[in-house]
């Protein structure tokens, strides 16, 4: 035996003398128990959707004279963002939602949902994200009256667009409040006006009573004019009337009715 096998085997042996050892003389050797089963898998996160604040497309002050400023940087920089950072917030806690598009949970509310969290502010992300594309700067625009095949809707759904017009404004001016007026396509694909409170709006098939997909909508809780008009929303309504994207409105229209 070379001396470094030797020495291998020698400690070898020691080492199980010494553990033998050990073991002389204690109580009568105990079974191992068996290793506890691995702890079920922890469960997966919920994937909660994540909305985030839409960016202007427009700069703050690109709507004046008709909204000022700063009602533009505090309505989409706090307000709507509010909304946004709220509805995330609510979502984490409210599996139901999980995955579900901002419209999807919209036509899922209903009135018995007693925490409110969900129904203000997906109604708020939704209702602003809206608002903000349906205008633009006075400058840009060019088209001031509705055409094509919106122009017809209208015509079928109310006569005219100037009577269009002014059921909005009534609607508007008639919501008592914070809410919003709306003009909508329904089911049966016709255009309709109507007005809810808050934030809510014609897609909360559960709670309100004109159901449809909005296509205009116009936000009249003061914080969308005070800061400009006070209290003369009759101005705000008309000035907000007078700088419609038709063009877009008429995107609106079309996917609506496919
Ligand atoms: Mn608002």
């Amino acid at each position: 035996m070379k001396k470094r096998e030797f020495i291998k085997t020698a400690s070898v042996l020691l080492t199980g003398a010494a553990l033998g050892g050990t073991l002389v003389g204690c109580k009568p050797k105990q079974k191992l128990a068996p290793p506890p089963p691995p702890p079920p898998p922890p469960p997966l996160p919920r994937t909660a959707t994540v909305f985030e604040l839409p960016a202007l497309e427009y700069a703050a002050d690109a709507l004046q004279p008709i909204i000022d400023k700063a009602t533009v940087e505090i309505h989409h920089g706090k307000h709507h963002a509010a909304y946004v950072a709220n509805l995330n917030k609510a979502l984490q806690t409210q599996a139901q939602w999980a995955g579900k598009s901002l419209e999807a949970i919209l036509a899922g509310l209903s009135k018995a949902d007693s925490d409110l969290a969900v129904r203000n502010n997906a109604g708020g992300h939704f209702n602003h994200s809206l608002y903000w594309r349906i205008i633009n700067a006075p400058a840009l625009i060019t088209q001031k009256q509705p055409d094509g095949k919106l122009l017809e809707a209208i015509n079928a759904a109310f006569g005219s667009v100037d009577n269009l017009l002014k059921q909005l404004k009534d609607a508007a001016l008639g919501q008592f409040g914070s809410g919003w007026a709306w003009l909508s396509v329904g089911a049966d694909k016709k255009l309709f006006v109507s007005a809810t409170p808050n934030q809510d709006n014609p897609l909360m098939k559960g709670i309100v009573d004109k159901v449809g997909t909005p296509i205009l909508g116009i936000d009249v809780w003061e914080h969308a004019y005070y800061l400009n008009y006070q209290n003369k929303r009759k101005d705000y309504v008309e000035g907000f009337l007078s700088i419609i994207r038709w063009d877009r409105v008429a995107e609106y229209y079309q996917k609506a009715i496919v």
